[in-house]
């Protein structure tokens, strides 16, 4: 059976990421297949797919891979341009700001304060997993709990500010959301699942408009799909044609078609494997081949990921 091309996430229920990328996929009424990916590592579907990107959510179209939320947005956004968000005015900068925050600092503080919140119920196969991605913070259930009130207090400061900057606007962005306001919604999604945002942000009554005008997105039609499935659906396609496929000589003097690590910055020991076949200020395009999946193309943004050469 030949599978057709389409929209396939790579993600799970848990994955506040994908949760961003879910509620892109509702705002723009799509139609995709998911795919359930385990919380911990091993992820051996995944990861043959990717050059070893573990993290969660990835987009798959036939057999070009994109990795990290923000690129997926981008791309859903330019194959499926309608409804249109919010781009190039100031609201839509500053809701695109706020969601780099999010990403550098606000989201992390989130997940240590959901996950210390719950330490002593948390199975000790996903306390390993995360202890190992972040061995410089020697993650163990007492120490996670313990940070929980400094956690607390510094999110009751932080959080009803984004409630200042949204105002009286009905989006982030505006009129229409922004790429940022997918990202503002994923950290109250996590706390609403333990119950805390509404403590946290207290008042605040057009935060939580905001939150429930958002919601209401939902989630588009998915259809469950198997990883084989996705292998196959990889194995039967080609890779897009690269449109002005480069790769910059700056700063590293990399080559196309040379061997490269990739490895999301502050994680320097993720790392991604391929064969470099584009490079710019935009984006980093690696090649892999397996008999499993054919030839890929992984996608990845240039901001937040490093490139080097593997001989390093
Ligand atoms: N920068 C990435 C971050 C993704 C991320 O950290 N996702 C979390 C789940 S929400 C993750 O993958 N955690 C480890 C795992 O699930 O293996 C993005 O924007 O997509």
């Amino acid at each position: 059976m030949t599978i057709e091309k389409g929209i396939i996430l790579h993600h799970y229920p848990a994955s506040p990421y994908s949760e961003r990328v879910r509620l892109f996929l509702g705002y723009k009424k799509a139609t995709w297949k998911s795919v359930i990916t385990p919380i911990t590592m091993p992820k051996p579907d995944q990861t043959i797919l990717t050059g070893g990107y573990r993290r969660a959510p990835v987009l798959q179209i036939g057999s070009d891979i994109y990795c990290d939320s923000r690129l997926i947005l981008e791309e859903l956004n330019r194959i499926l341009p309608e409804p249109p968000i919010s781009i190039g005015n100031a609201d839509a900068a500053s809701a695109n700001l706020l969601a780099e925050l999010v990403d550098a600092d606000v989201f992390l503080k989130v997940a240590k304060f959901v996950m210390g919140s719950y330490a002593q119920k948390l199975p000790q196969e996903l306390v390993d997993d995360r202890a190992a991605m972040q061995p410089q913070e020697k993650m163990t259930r007492e120490n996670m709990e313990k940070l929980v009130p400094y956690l607390q207090l510094s999110l009751s400061k932080i959080l009803p500010e984004f409630a200042k900057v949204l105002a009286k606007k009905e989006f982030f962005g505006g009129e229409i959301p922004a790429r940022g306001d997918f990202a503002i919604y994923q950290i109250f999604w996590f706390l609403n699942t333990i119950r805390k945002f509404k403590p946290l942000v207290p008042g605040n009554e057009n935060l939580h408009e905001w939150f429930a005008r958002m919601k209401t997105f939902g989630a588009g039609e998915s259809i469950l799909f198997t990883a084989e499935d996705a292998l196959k659906t990889a194995a039967e396609s080609s890779p897009q044609r690269i449109v002005s496929a480069n790769v910059l000589p700056e700063p590293y003097d990399l080559r196309a078609g040379q061997e490269v690590i990739v490895h999301p910055e502050h994680y320097d020991h993720e790392r991604i494997f391929g064969k470099l076949v584009h490079l710019d200020d935009e984006m980093i395009i690696l090649a892999n081949e397996s008999p499993k999946t054919g030839l890929v193309h992984v996608h990845f943004p240039r901001l937040r990921y490093l490139v080097l050469p593997k001989s390093s």
